[in-house]
């Protein structure tokens, strides 16, 4: 039995499948399409898990929610000993430091960028510390960015699959001039043939 990826378009599923196609995983993978004017997931999605959200991987029938869950379960299950770094070192624990960075802080200004925004001037009060959490959290993955262009050593590795999501918010959102590793980051990410592939199966994704 495949594995099954059960992908929303243009979302952070997306990252799922670019590691699926990295590590030559056999996969089957079922797309949803958001509504087109609540941009939320379609309630077909509730029927695989309660939450209703991607990425989600089926297992052998057994379905494995959260990014960083699937990320670090590919990578020990079909990343041939590449893609983590040796268990016991510092590498390690900073992948496993940033691994969780990625979901559990950096996605938190990214949400509320967008969620306070729809609010129009309502929103303003909130602005500043959004703008200043924004600023920090891009700041800082730019700043730790190494000069061999990953987060973890010198080659690919789960924490910069995970990264690739909120390191596209920025430079997507027009601020790669201002973050250069970032988005120097994110074109090294978006050449990989297995992105391509990705990208070609999930369908658009940002304005790509
Ligand atoms: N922390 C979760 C977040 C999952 C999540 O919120 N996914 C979004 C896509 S980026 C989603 O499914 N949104 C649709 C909805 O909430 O209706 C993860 O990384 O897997």
């Amino acid at each position: 039995m495949p594995i099954v990826l059960h992908h929303l378009n243009n979302s952070r599923s997306q990252r799922i499948l670019w590691l699926l196609e990295e590590l030559s995983v056999p996969y089957e993978l079922r797309v949803y399409q958001r509504d087109a004017v609540t941009n939320l997931a379609p309630p077909e999605l509730k029927a695989v898990h309660p939450l209703g959200k991607s990425p989600l991987l089926e297992v052998d029938g057994r379905i494995i929610e959260e990014s960083g869950a699937i990320v670090q379960y590919l990578c020990e299950t079909h990343g041939a000993g590449a893609w983590l770094p040796e268990a016991g070192t510092d590498d390690a624990l900073r992948h496993l430091e940033l691994m969780h960075f990625a979901e559990g802080s950096a996605m938190t200004p990214i949400l509320l960028n967008l969620y306070v925004s729809a609010l129009g001037d309502a929103g303003a009060p909130l602005r500043p510390r959004i703008d200043d959490q924004l600023a920090a959290f891009f700041g800082y993955l730019d700043a730790i960015l190494r000069s061999s262009g990953h987060f973890i050593g010198d080659c690919w590795s789960g924490a910069d699959v995970m990264l690739s999501f909120p390191a596209e918010v920025a430079v997507m959102q027009g601020m790669g001039e201002k973050y250069p590793k970032l988005a120097a980051f994110v074109a090294a990410v978006h050449a990989r043939p297995a992105w391509q592939a990705a990208r070609a199966k999930g369908g658009p994704y940002f304005s790509m």
